[in-house]
């Protein structure tokens, strides 16, 4: 089949980052697949050699290229992007000539909530406007049996298995230290990051902390910048040692989570690869100023089964007012392993989505 999925980047990575994976997904399938984007710049490092089978094109709101193109036979709208007046009469169009509609899917958010089950696969028919006549369906991404999966690429065990951490590390100027703790890091603006620098800076072990770039690099650096104005002597061990990272391409961040002992991530798509990595993580949920996020953050701990101090610590992470604890890895560790043989016998979301669209081309 011919995929158009649709991507409109809010801020951040992740919407481009996910619908990426996707296509890449799709098309080491034997899709064909057209990504619209209507800012691809983060594809330069998150994929820097493209992929000869997706085609990236430019999508602007109104009459850019899309709306002058011939519409596939599945289309993925992805996060409630809304495509254009033209391309959805150009849907009907070509839905009326083939006396059949196009599969039309509208790709929702990554939640552990319970209406990700109740929702996924309910059709929206599209009563008035360009594309009146036609129906769009929901496809939730999901933790549970019943809701759409995860991204995860068929052979990811098998380039796990053949990973080599200190190999990888010394790629990037990291010299492994015996008995040393490393924790990568990619996270917004937590409230706790600052008191966790320097729990980790008085604490017994010796920590190398991980930072991406971007944002958490950022965050990072004011918090250092505000533990020397409280308290200069605050990493005077040097306890803690800080490696500051590049932008990395998609495979090579997954590479920085399998070669961390404990990885803070953010965002969505970040979290699926870490849960993936099979390392204890600590979620950086994307703030909204209602708190929705909260509830969102606890039904996935929730599914999880995470221990009494991966929550705490989550609590401290992500609200203001509260200490990190010590992170009680062995125990997370057993959580977050139990939770991806869970996952790991479910369908992952391109096999269900590439079921899900067939379906529909048949009804
Ligand atoms: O960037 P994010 O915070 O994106 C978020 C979420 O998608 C959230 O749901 C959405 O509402 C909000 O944006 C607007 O986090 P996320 O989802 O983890 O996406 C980050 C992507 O960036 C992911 O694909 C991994 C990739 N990445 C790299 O490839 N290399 C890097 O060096 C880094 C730091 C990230």
């Amino acid at each position: 089949m011919l995929w158009d999925i649709f991507c409109k980047v809010i801020d951040n990575h992740g919407d481009v980052g996910v619908c990426w994976r996707l296509s890449v997904q799709l098309a080491a399938r034997g899709e064909q697949v057209r990504l619209w984007v209507d800012d691809p710049s983060a594809l330069r490092w998150m994929a820097p050699g493209g992929d000869p089978r997706v085609q990236v094109r430019p999508w602007q709101d109104s009459a850019g290229d899309a709306s002058q193109a011939d519409p596939g036979d599945v289309i993925v709208e992805a996060f409630g992007c809304e495509l254009s007046p033209a391309f959805q009469a150009a849907m009907a169009a070509r839905a009326q000539a083939a006396g059949r509609q196009p599969a039309w899917i509208n790709l929702e958010y990554l939640t552990a909530e319970s209406f990700a089950q109740r929702s996924h696969g309910l059709p929206s028919p599209v009563l008035s406007g360009p594309a009146a006549g036609l129906t769009k369906h929901f496809f939730y991404p999901g933790f549970e049996p019943g809701t759409g999966g995860l991204l995860r690429e068929r052979d990811l065990p098998e380039r796990q298995a053949g990973f080599d951490p200190a190999q990888w590390l010394g790629r990037h100027g990291i010299d492994p230290v015996d008995g040393e703790r490393r924790i990568s890091l990619f996270c917004y603006e937590p409230p706790g990051l600052a008191p966790m620098l320097r729990h980790w800076a008085a604490g017994p072990h010796r920590t190398r902390l991980l930072v991406t770039a971007g944002r958490a690099a950022e965050a990072v650096r004011a918090a250092c910048r505000f533990n020397d104005r409280a308290s200069p002597a605050w990493n005077g061990p040097g306890r803690l040692s800080i490696a500051w990272l590049p932008l990395l391409s998609q495979p090579d961040f997954d590479h920085l989570l399998w070669a961390s002992h404990l990885n803070f991530v953010r965002g969505e798509d970040s979290l699926v690869r870490a849960l993936w990595a099979g390392k204890p993580l600590v979620w950086h949920i994307y703030p909204q100023h209602d708190g929705a996020h909260l509830a969102k953050l606890s039904a996935f701990l929730d599914w999880l089964g995470a221990p009494a101090s991966l929550r705490r610590f989550h609590q401290a992470w992500n609200e203001p007012g509260h200490e990190p604890p010590e992170p009680g890895l062995a125990e997370w560790a057993a959580c977050i392993h139990a939770a991806r043989q869970r996952l790991l016998a479910q369908d992952d979301l391109a096999t269900q989505l590439l079921r899900f669209a067939a379906r529909r081309r048949k009804a």
